[in-house]
């Protein structure tokens, strides 16, 4: 029996992998923290045949008994502090919860489950501003990164390196590009702006207040990046990887194009709020994921516009 140890299982990559691994056959378990809000525990989980625990990455004895209790053959570490903007306000707790908690993950992964495959949910906010000369981000490109998230997923990535050479393990990192779905968090620029169009059509509310859109991002969607997740651990080795659509656009785009969606002009409504511009921005991401579709054979199956066609539907049906 295959059996799957999911960090981060109730954020949207944790749940879109539980479905595609159950469909796969395996026995899913996974890390919930505790939430004051009851129902936002387990939200986007909670209608699966999985089994979860209550834990925290910043908690080495829960991890420690959860990994004594599952002895899991492959475990996907997705929990973090993902909010690169919110980073720079806790430092500290980034670090704590994406790169201090990997050693523990690691080490007890090691001593526990000596066989057991690690997949690390590496960013591509690591590479910072560096890019090549053709535009692309790749394995190759120098890891500049301008936040503490950023900083933090660089730790962690080593930290994996260093494990997999060191201690001839099965542990990988990917190397994902940004990548959305209705079930993003609302303070993530895509979801926020898509829920925002569907709030001013239903005239809930009449503008949406934005920082810096002329960063650009590569986006794809979850969904298909958490099938790279799994082609990845069962590759004939453990290596790291791109997962990336290999197209970028700006902020600007993305609105110009969700809110054509409902016949509105984004002009119209987009005001600017510096509160939401970060210290440092990262301005371009466009990742090479050519060895991962070639090697891997990963083939997403959303396009830029599929996805916000998606996101929109979702909220139209949930506002
Ligand atoms: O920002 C700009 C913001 O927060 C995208 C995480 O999953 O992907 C994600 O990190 C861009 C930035 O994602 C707002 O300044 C403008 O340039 O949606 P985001 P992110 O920072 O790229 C990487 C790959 C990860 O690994 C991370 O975990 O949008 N932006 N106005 C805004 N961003 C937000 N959040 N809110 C705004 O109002």
């Amino acid at each position: 029996m295959r059996k799957a140890l999911i960090t981060g299982i109730n954020g949207q990559d944790g749940s879109y992998l539980s479905e595609f691994l159950i469909g796969k056959g395996y026995e899913v378990h996974g890390i919930l923290r505790r939430h004051s809000v009851a129902e936002n525990q387990d939200a986007r989980i909670n209608s699966l045949d999985i089994k979860t625990y209550y834990g925290d990455l910043t908690d080495e004895v829960s991890l420690f008994k959860i990994l004594k209790e599952v002895k899991p053959t492959e475990i996907y570490n997705l929990g973090a502090m993902s909010h690169v903007g919110i980073s720079s306000q806790m430092p500290a707790f980034t670090i704590k919860t994406n790169s201090l908690s990997v050693i523990s993950l690691l080490e007890f992964a090691k001593e526990i489950c000596p066989e057991c495959k690690v997949y690390q949910a590496s960013s591509s906010e690591m590479f910072g501003n560096s890019i090549d000369s053709d535009g692309f981000q790749r394995l190759t490109t120098p890891m500049n990164p301008v936040s503490p998230y950023g900083c933090s997923k660089v730790m962690a990535y080593n930290l994996v390196k260093y494990y997999r050479q060191a201690y001839n393990k099965f542990y990988c990192n990917g190397i994902l590009f940004n990548h959305e779905s209705p079930r993003r968090g609302s303070n993530f620029v895509t979801n926020k702006v898509v829920k925002s169009i569907v709030m001013i059509k239903k005239k809930l509310i009449n503008k949406l207040e934005l920082g810096n859109m002329d960063s650009q991002r590569d986006w794809g969607h979850s969904q298909d990046y958490v099938e790279a997740m799994h082609l990845i651990m069962q590759y004939k080795s453990p290596n790291d990887w791109i997962v990336s659509m290999g197209e970028t656009r700006s902020i600007r785009d993305f609105c110009e194009y969700a809110f054509s969606l409902v016949n509105l002009n984004y002009l119209d409504y987009v005001k600017h709020n510096e509160k939401y511009i970060r210290p440092l921005e990262l301005d371009v991401l466009r990742g090479d994921s050519s060895k991962t579709r070639k090697l891997l054979n990963w083939k997403p199956k959303y396009t830029f516009e599929s996805m916000i066609e998606e996101m929109i539907e979702y909220w139209m049906n949930k506002i």
